[in-house]
Formats: C-alpha cells, sequence, structure tokens
C-alpha cells in the first residue's frame, strides 16, 4: 500500500547545472518535484523541464523486463535477468576468446552516475581488458578535456557560477543558456539586473534567446570562432590590455602566440567573421578594460573540427590578460549532461583512466592496475565514438554494450550508423525507454532504473558533487545501471578469469563510490575526503576535497599555480582552420544544429510529456526570409534538405535570427519521431584531430521544395504512448511524416505526413482503425475522384479524432476546435460538404504555440498583451506568464524588443 507523501532530495536528471530537486513520492509513484531551496546550484529554482520532471515517464514508454532475441531476423521475447545475463555472459566471452579483447566495446553516457560509470570502467579496462569504452561525452565536452589538459594541465573547470555572477564582463560563446542551462541563466539575469554595469558578449551565428541578456552580440560566421579569439588577442597586445606580470610568471609560450596573432588584424578578423571592426574593437575593450572576465562556452566551440583549438584559443585571452583564478574571471565550460564530468573523472572517454589519468600513460595505467589487483591494463589505443561505430560497421567490433545514450539518434551521418547497428553480431542495449531508435538493433534489451529510482553520485559544472537518492522503486523489474554492470560482470568472470576472487563484489553504490575515491587520491580532483554520509551532512560539495578538509574548493589556480609538468599554464599557437565542409554552389547553406527549450536530445523522457511540445511542436527548418524568396518559398511548405550523406523532407519557417547563407534544425528528431533517420542523417562524421569530436554544428546542404500534394493530418486521444508504437509502422512509405504529442490536460497524438500520390486504400484503412474513426460515432465525407476525405469521431460532444487525407487545410481549425472542446453546427456542416477550406478563421500555429508553459500562456496571447502596450512587468501581472520558472522571459523580451514602441497616452 502507498504510503502518505514524502519528499526525497535528489537532483535533477537534465542539465550540468545540476540542480537540486526535493522529489515529492508515496513510496511507489511520485507524485511532484519543486526545487531544493538548498541546493547551492538553484537554491529552490526549477526550469521548464526540470518542473514537469513528474510528468514525464509514462510507462507504456518505459523499459519492464529484459527481452532478448535469439537470432537475427527473429523478433525479441521477454526473458528475465538470470538467462538475459549469461546468455550476455556467454556471448562476449565467446568474442573475446576467439577474436581477442579488442572485438567488444562499450559506448555509454553522461547521464550514467558515477558509480555506473566506475563499474563499466573497470569491466572494459580490467576484466576485458580492452579501452574500447567510449560515452557520448565524445560529441559533447571532449574538446574541452583536450582543452584545459592542453592549456592548464588538467581538466578542471577553474571556475563556479558565484564567479559569473560576480563577473565584470562575460563572454558567452557558443552557447544558448537561456535554453540549454535556464537556471544558470535566471542566476545571471538577477546578477545582471542587479549590476548593470556588467557587460555581456554572445558569441553565436544566431540570435538566440541568450543575446536577449547581451551588451553585445557578435554574429561571426560559423566556424570561425578560433580566428576572433586571435584577433581579439591582437587588439588587446596593440592596446596594452595585457598583463605582462602574470605572463612571465606563470606561463609558457607566449612569444610563438605573439608571432602568430600579429598577422591577424582586426580588418582581417573582421571580414572572416563576418562581423564589423567596431564590434570587434568594442568586444575587445569590454574585456580588456574590465576588472575580472570571464568567459562561458558549450557546443558552438566543442562541436568543430577546430574544438580544441577554439578552446585553446579562447583560454590564451584568460591567460594573457591574467583573468583566471581570481573572482569572477576564469575560462569556464559548461557542461551538457548532469554527469559529463563524473565520466571525465572516472576516465569514461577511451583515452582516458580513472582519476584523470590517461591510457596512453604506462604509469598511470600501472597505478590503477595495481589499486585493482590485476596484473596490467591494456596499452593499445582505444577507439572513439565514431570510429568505434565505423568499426563496427567494418565488422571488427562483434560484441557491442550501449548503455544511456541513443547513438541511433544522435550521432552524425545516421545512414552509417544504422548500417553499423544492424551489422553487428552482438548488441545489448540497456535502457530506461525501450522507445528509441537504437533500441530497435538490440538483440538484448536490458530495462534500467531511472530518474528518482536510482542512488549514485554526480559532478556538475563547476565541480560539485551531489548525492542523487532514490525516491521510489524502479517499475516492474528495471535495475539500476551500477547493478546491472556488476551483475554482468561477475558472470564473465567466471567465465574469463574462474576463480579468482571478484573484481566487482559490490554490492550498494556506496561501496562502488568507496573504491573509486582513492582513486584521486593526491590527484587534482582528490575526492578522498567525501563520502555519500559527508555529502548528506553538509550538502553537495566541489572537488578537490581531500581526505581531512572540511571544505570543498570553490575556485582553481588562485596562486597561479597550474598541475603542469613544470606549474605554468601554456599558451598555444594555432591558426584558424576553417569547417571542414565550404559553401559551394551544390551545397549553399551551412546547417547548424542544437538545443530547443523544453527538449531533451532523443525526446525519450521528454517526448512523453505532452505539454513539452507546446513550445515547438513539429521538426522545422529555419531560413533567412531573404533565402525563402531566393527559393520561392512560403513559411509552412514541406522542403527536401540534402547534404552529402542523406536527406530530409521537414517544413520551413522563416527566422531573421538566422542570417543568409546559414540553416538552423534543432538535434532532437530521430527517425521515430520524423521519418527518414532524423536530424543527423544530415550531419558529417569529420572530426577534431585532438578531441575526437565530431562537426556537428555545420554540415552543407541544400534545400528545393518537396512536391508532396498528398497529405494527411490526423490526431488522435488517448494511449499516446502504445498509439505511437502503433501507427509510425505506417508511415514508412510516405515521404514526409512527423510525429508528436499535443494538449495539457487530454493529451493526444499528431500525425502529419505527405507523399506524392494517395497510398493505397489498405494502408489508409488501417491508419483510419488505429485512430478509431473507421467506426461508432465518426462523421465522414469521403471524395474519390480528388482522393480526399475526412473524418471526426466526436465522443461527449467533443472531438475525440481526427483524420484529413488528401488535403488538409482545415487542419488548424479542427485542431483548435478540439483543444477548446468543441463540435458545433459549423464543424458537422463542414464536414458533410465537399468543401475542403474551414469555415472558421483557425488560431495560426504561431497563436498556438504555447510560451509560458508554466501557466499555460500562449505566444498569441502575450503578443495581444503587447499590443495594448503591457510591458514585461504588465505582462507577467496580468497574464502570469514568466513568473514561475522563468525560461520564458527571454523570448518574451525578444517579442518586446520587436514590437513598435507603444504610443503613449
Ligand atoms: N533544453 C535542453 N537543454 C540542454 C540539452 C538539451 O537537449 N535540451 N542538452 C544538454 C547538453 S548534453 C549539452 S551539450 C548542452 C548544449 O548547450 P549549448 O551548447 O548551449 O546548446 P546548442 O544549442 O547545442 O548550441 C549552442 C549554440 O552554438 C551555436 N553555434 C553553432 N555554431 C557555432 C560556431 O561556429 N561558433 C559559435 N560561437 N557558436 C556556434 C548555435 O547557434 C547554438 O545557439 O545543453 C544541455 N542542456
Ligand atoms: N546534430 C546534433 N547531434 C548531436 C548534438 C548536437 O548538438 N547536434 N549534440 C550531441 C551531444 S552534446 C550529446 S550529449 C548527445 C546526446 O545524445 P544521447 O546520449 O543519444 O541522448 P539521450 O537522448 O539523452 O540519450 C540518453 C538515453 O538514456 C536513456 N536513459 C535515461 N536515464 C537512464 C538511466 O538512468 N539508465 C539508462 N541505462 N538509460 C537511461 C534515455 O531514455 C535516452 O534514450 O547528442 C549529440 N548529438
Ligand atoms: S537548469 Fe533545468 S534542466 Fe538543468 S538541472 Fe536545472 S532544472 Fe534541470
Ligand atoms: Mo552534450
Amino acid at each position: 500500500m502507498a504510503s502518505p507523501t514524502q519528499i526525497t532530495a535528489s537532483t535533477c536528471c537534465y542539465c550540468g547545472v545540476g540542480c537540486g530537486v526535493l522529489i515529492e513520492h508515496d513510496d511507489e509513484k511520485i507524485l511532484g518535484v519543486q526545487g531544493d531551496p538548498e541546493h547551492p546550484a538553484n537554491f529552490g529554482k526549477l526550469c521548464s523541464k526540470g518542473a514537469t520532471l513528474h510528468l514525464t515517464g509514462d510507462l507504456d514508454a518505459r523499459g519492464l523486463y529484459p527481452e532478448l532475441r535469439l537470432g537475427k531476423g527473429m523478433a525479441r521475447a521477454r526473458s528475465d535477468w538470470d538467462s538475459a545475463l549469461d546468455h550476455a555472459a556467454n556471448q562476449f566471452a565467446a568474442t573475446i576468446r576467439e577474436h581477442g579483447p579488442d572485438s567488444v566495446a562499450f559506448y555509454i553516457s553522461g547521464q550514467l552516475l558515477t558509480e555506473d560509470y566506475y563499474a563499466f570502467n573497470k569491466l572494459a579496462r580490467a576484466l576485458v581488458g580492452t579501452n574500447n569504452l567510449d560515452s557520448n561525452s565524445r560529441l559533447c565536452m571532449s574538446s574541452a578535456v583536450v582543452g584545459y589538459k592542453r592549456s592548464l594541465g588538467a581538466d578542471a573547470p577553474p571556475c563556479n557560477y558565484e564567479d559569473i555572477e560576480q563577473s565584470d564582463c562575460l563572454l558567452i560563446a557558443g552557447s544558448n543558456m537561456a535554453y540549454a542551462h535556464p537556471v544558470l541563466f535566471r542566476r545571471l539575469e538577477e546578477a545582471k539586473a542587479r549590476r548593470p554595469d556588467m557587460r555581456i558578449i554572445v558569441v553565436d551565428p544566431r540570435r538566440t534567446d541568450t543575446c536577449e541578456l547581451a551588451d553585445l552580440h557578435l554574429a561571426i560566421l560559423p566556424g570561425t570562432d578560433v580566428a576572433l579569439f586571435h584577433g581579439l588577442l591582437h587588439i588587446l597586445m596593440w592596446e596594452g590590455w595585457i598583463d605582462r606580470a602574470f605572463i612571465d610568471a606563470h606561463t609558457d609560450g607566449f612569444d610563438a602566440l605573439k608571432a602568430l596573432v600579429r598577422d591577424y588584424s582586426p580588418a582581417m578578423v573582421a571580414e572572416l567573421c563576418g562581423i564589423s571592426v567596431e564590434d570587434l574593437q568594442s568586444c575587445a575593450r569590454m574585456i580588456g578594460s574590465a576588472p575580472s572576465f570571464l568567459s562561458l562556452w558549450c557546443m558552438g566551440l566543442n562541436q568543430s573540427s577546430a574544438g580544441s583549438a577554439k578552446n585553446s584559443a579562447l583560454i590564451n585571452l584568460h591567460l594573457a590578460t591574467g583573468q583566471i583564478g581570481k573572482p569572477g574571471a576564469g575560462p569556464f565550460s559548461l557542461t551538457g549532461q548532469p554527469n559529463a564530468m563524473g565520466g571525465r573523472e572516472t576516465g569514461s572517454l577511451s583515452n582516458l583512466l580513472p582519476g584523470h589519468r590517461d591510457a596512453g600513460n604506462a604509469e598511470h595505467r600501472a597505478e590503477v592496475a595495481a589499486y585493482w589487483g590485476v596484473e596490467g591494463l591494456p596499452a593499445s589505443t582505444g577507439l572513439t565514438a565514431v570510429e568505434l561505430f565505423e568499426a563496427v560497421r567494418a565488422g571488427k567490433i562483434k560484441a557491442l554494450w550501449i548503455a544511456c545514450t541513443n547513438p541511433a539518434q544522435s550521432l552524425p551521418d545516421q545512414t552509417r550508423v544504422h548500417e553499423a547497428l544492424a551489422a553487428c553480431p552482438f548488441v545489448v542495449v540497456q535502457e530506461a525507454f525501450f522507445t528509441t531508435e537504437t533500441c530497435h538493433y538490440a538483440d538484448l534489451l536490458l530495462p534500467a532504473a531511472s530518474w528518482g529510482e536510482k542512488e549514485g553520485s554526480v559532478t556538475n559544472s563547476e565541480r560539485r558533487v551531489s548525492h542523487v537518492r532514490r525516491a521510489v522503486p524502479a517499475p516492474a523489474e528495471a535495475r539500476p545501471d551500477w547493478a546491472i554492470t556488476s551483475d554482468f560482470a561477475r558472470r564473465l568472470e567466471q567465465l574469463l578469469r574462474p576463480g579468482l576472487p571478484s573484481l566487482f563484489a559490490f554490492d550498494s553504490p556506496e561501496a562502488l563510490f568507496e573504491e573509486y575515491k582513492y582513486l584521486t587520491q593526491h590527484r587534482d580532483l582528490d575526492l578522498c575526503g567525501l563520502s555519500y554520509a559527508l555529502l548528506d551532512d553538509q550538502g553537495p560539495q566541489q572537488w578537490p576535497f581531500p581526505a581531512g578538509a572540511t571544505r570543498g574548493t570553490p575556485r582553481l589556480y588562485g596562486d597561479g599555480r597550474f598541475p603542469t609538468d613544470n606549474g605554468r599554464a601554456q599558451f598555444l599557437a594555432e591558426p584558424y582552420r576553417a569547417p571542414k565542409e565550404k559553401r559551394e554552389a551544390r551545397f549553399p547553406l551551412t546547417l547548424n544544429t542544437g538545443r530547443l527549450r523544453d527538449q531533451w536530445h532523443g525526446m525519450s523522457r521528454t517526448g512523453t510529456a505532452a505539454r513539452l511540445f507546446g513550445h515547438v511542436e513539429e521538426a522545422v527548418l529555419s531560413l533567412h526570409p531573404d533565402e525563402l524568396r531566393r527559393r520561392r518559398l512560403q513559411a509552412g511548405d514541406l522542403i527536401q534538405v540534402r547534404s552529402r550523406r542523406g536527406s530530409l523532407v521537414l517544413p520551413v519557417q522563416a527566422d531573421k535570427g538566422v542570417r543568409s547563407g546559414q540553416a538552423y534544425l534543432p538535434m532532437h528528431w530521430g527517425d521515430r519521431f520524423l521519418k527518414g533517420l532524423g536530424s543527423n542523417v544530415l550531419t558529417l562524421p569529420a572530426c577534431d584531430p585532438l578531441s575526437k569530436q565530431p562537426e556537428l554544428k555545420h554540415a552543407g546542404i541544400q534545400v528545393e521544395k518537396a512536391e508532396l500534394p498528398w497529405q494527411l493530418f490526423a490526431l488522435v486521444e488517448g494511449n499516446v504512448q502504445q498509439r505511437f508504437k502503433a501507427l509510425r509502422p505506417l508511415f514508412e512509405g510516405f515521404a514526409y511524416a512527423n510525429l508528436t504529442l499535443t494538449g495539457r490536460e487530454r493529451p493526444a497524438l499528431l500525425i502529419r505526413a505527405a507523399a506524392a500520390a494517395a497510398p493505397d486504400a489498405e494502408l489508409l484503412a488501417q491508419i483510419d482503425a488505429l485512430l478509431g474513426v473507421d467506426q461508432g460515432p465518426v462523421l465522414a465525407y469521403d471524395d474519390p475522384r480528388r482522393a480526399v476525405g475526412k473524418r471526426v469521431r466526436i465522443e461527449d460532444g467533443r472531438i475525440h479524432s481526427i483524420r484529413l487525407a488528401g488535403e488538409t487545410a482545415a487542419r488548424d481549425w479542427l485542431k483548435s476546435l478540439w483543444s477548446e472542446g468543441q463540435a458545433d453546427a459549423d464543424l458537422r456542416r463542414w464536414l458533410l460538404a465537399p468543401l475542403s477550406t474551414p469555415p472558421g478563421t483557425a488560431a495560426t500555429s504561431k497563436a498556438s504555440k504555447t510560451l509560458c508553459n508554466c501557466l499555460n500562456v500562449s505566444e498569441g496571447a502575450v503578443c495581444a498583451g503587447i499590443e495594448r502596450g503591457l510591458d514585461l512587468d504588465g505582462l507577467k501581472q496580468e497574464l502570469k506568464c514568466g513568473t514561475s520558472c522563468g525560461s520564458c522571459v527571454p523570448e518574451i523580451k525578444r517579442l518586446l524588443s520587436a514590437a513598435p514602441i507603444a504610443a503613449t497616452a
């Protein structure tokens, strides 16, 4: 029986801000979530994603039991944990015996907990004997890892969140923190309101919501950051805004850099970056004259074939101005995933080892091997994410274990990734949601516990370790990741090293943490003073926190000593290199990809909460209005987007925030939501030479109108996950199909599809049956001559489902009738007549877009308020928008600044 409501303090499972949450539950089910006022990352705040966590996780989408496929081509069947893990151990052992340890690989995730990572690390390196252990952090933070290590000597972001608030000048480069790190952005908004003199510069090819807070937005051409940073240094040197004493005392390599940046004159840099010389100079002045200067960056720098060089060129600016190791100063990379940091700490990239060690360093290998009590660790070079999937495709990797990541959606060049997964002899997927694209390829699918259901620890962007607490048990037979991995490892051990004491005698995540932490002893990230008990007692702590310490370390390098061999930081002098795919006649546009405010990656979790689609409902490519005009396209037209690797059909929209010559597509759509392998069918697998991070932000594309006159629109209320699963396969034959959720109190599945001609009647009949418009209280009109048909199911006087075929002009009107719960005489008259166009005026998709998700306020309502002359405070008071989580405030400000100034009375 469920007990009365209880509260468990834990953390949000989304971004690297690492907010503390209070989970309300009854020991069985999660009932609600609130920000934890005591957590030093968020002090009680949550963003639109964190605040809706309890609405996500539909059980119909979750993995509940292990599923096993006994032969390729066969269907998977429900299994039990013993048979499933024994089978996996036999497969891995046989593969290792026959083809060697490097014929297997593990591909894991920045969303695992530190304890999960550690178990995988020991499994791959100590037991299997391979360095083929990489994670999705390769797509995310690996350029920052290289940047910190090369320039400063260790992979450690030196700053903390208060530094952001205290800084006098903030450079935000390639980060849309208004969407991607919202609670930190709220803190920044408040700091800027308190200290309006604080200067904020945003470097981003797009005009994002983050720019709403900026004093200066440099809309540089894609990939030109290195040139920009060298150009800034050129001006800083010329003006004497550098710190010669700091350079002399604490750094090496300045002369070579000086010689390099001499060539980066303001005129040359402005031209190359596509900005004005004045803007470049005022940026340099803001940096050079600020008492403290801090930079924040994210994927706009890291996801680049010059990602490592971009990181180092930015850190150069801090070293040259001595802006590091003091309040409000320093180079501060924002980590994407909640525990990307923990992954780096535990060595979960193929080239790393636990405790910030390197797999390529014999001394480091010997230290870890001795601690683990094994003879040695593998010296062979491990494969990095893109290389790894290429090796799978080439047949070199024959058994692949994937945990907590969805590579069949998130890696570049999806055609090849899908080929690789299809070809791999044995694929294990350890997943919380069995709906993902990758699950389709699993020979063994293992249900994992997820948010609120597991215990362990995570480190956020500011090196702060939190204790993640379990609130409720996992559903059905799902198990926490550390337990699955350790259980498998124990079975594999019996086959590979029988008779020896177990390396995996862990009975709790705490046991893993206690073993792991001593691998950090006396190293830059020393965690030895931490324990679950201490974190419970004193709250989240920042590393290093060595044994005997009484408090964590808020800031690094205050003494000017760096963890390099000689204690000095290193300037790096590397020239600007252009992105891999140059603009050319055949592919004249550069495709940029990134985040939406309310979705998380492949949407396995956020995609179960209909209201999170209220802000952006469908995959749409954004182009500047001039580019639309040039191609004779209208907003809403379906277009065919092609890159050198693949193509995709989807609608286009006008967006003045995207410059001519560029295009923007959110990264979230995979093959499940958008037919055609999703956004990453277009992106390229070219990587940075050092970090091996792929260039996910600059693919060459072309677009042209897709002539698909036969269109379909469907909406059906209730059982959305089951209906999704049943309906999605029926849309394989359509050139375009986008499936999404809509609604708030009554979630519905929404489908838009298009084809060159009508599909056969049987397929349409199958679709109708699943929509419930084939029989019962259904109003129908069919004109077979024009292949046009409309059906609406009405229950209890309200629309329950809709299907329009052939022609869909009335879709927005019908959808608004559905959402208002109406089924009036107009509807009946229209339905039973040959007319296609709607009798009433429909709310445009813009008007119905939900700006404020907490209070359910539409863009239409906000715009109407602005027309009436309301300012931000007025809008907040009257409509209540922006008064809860605040995630919509930057967008409201943007609408306000775009509106003509209301005439004063
Ligand atoms: N809502 C939401 N939040 C998230 C996530 C999510 O899925 N959804 N994911 C989390 C994760 S894992 C990550 S890594 C972070 C990512 O966080 P961000 O990096 O902030 O997000 P992105 O939208 O990927 O990219 C940021 C910006 O880089 C810009 N950009 C593109 N090319 C260039 C360039 O050449 N130079 C510069 N300077 N900028 C460029 C893009 O226009 C974009 O606005 O977000 C985290 N937070
Ligand atoms: N085009 C383009 N592509 C990109 C990016 C981009 O900007 N543009 N960004 C890249 C970046 S920075 C990142 S980080 C990646 C993210 O890419 P992915 O890692 O593929 O993203 P997610 O969808 O978050 O995948 C995490 C999976 O883990 C599952 N899961 C959740 N909780 C648990 C758990 O506790 N245990 C287990 N076992 N599973 C769980 C979720 O259901 C989900 O399927 O995408 C990359 N891909
Ligand atoms: S900012 Fe939002 S998504 Fe990120 S940790 Fe906080 S609540 Fe979660
Ligand atoms: Mo990421």
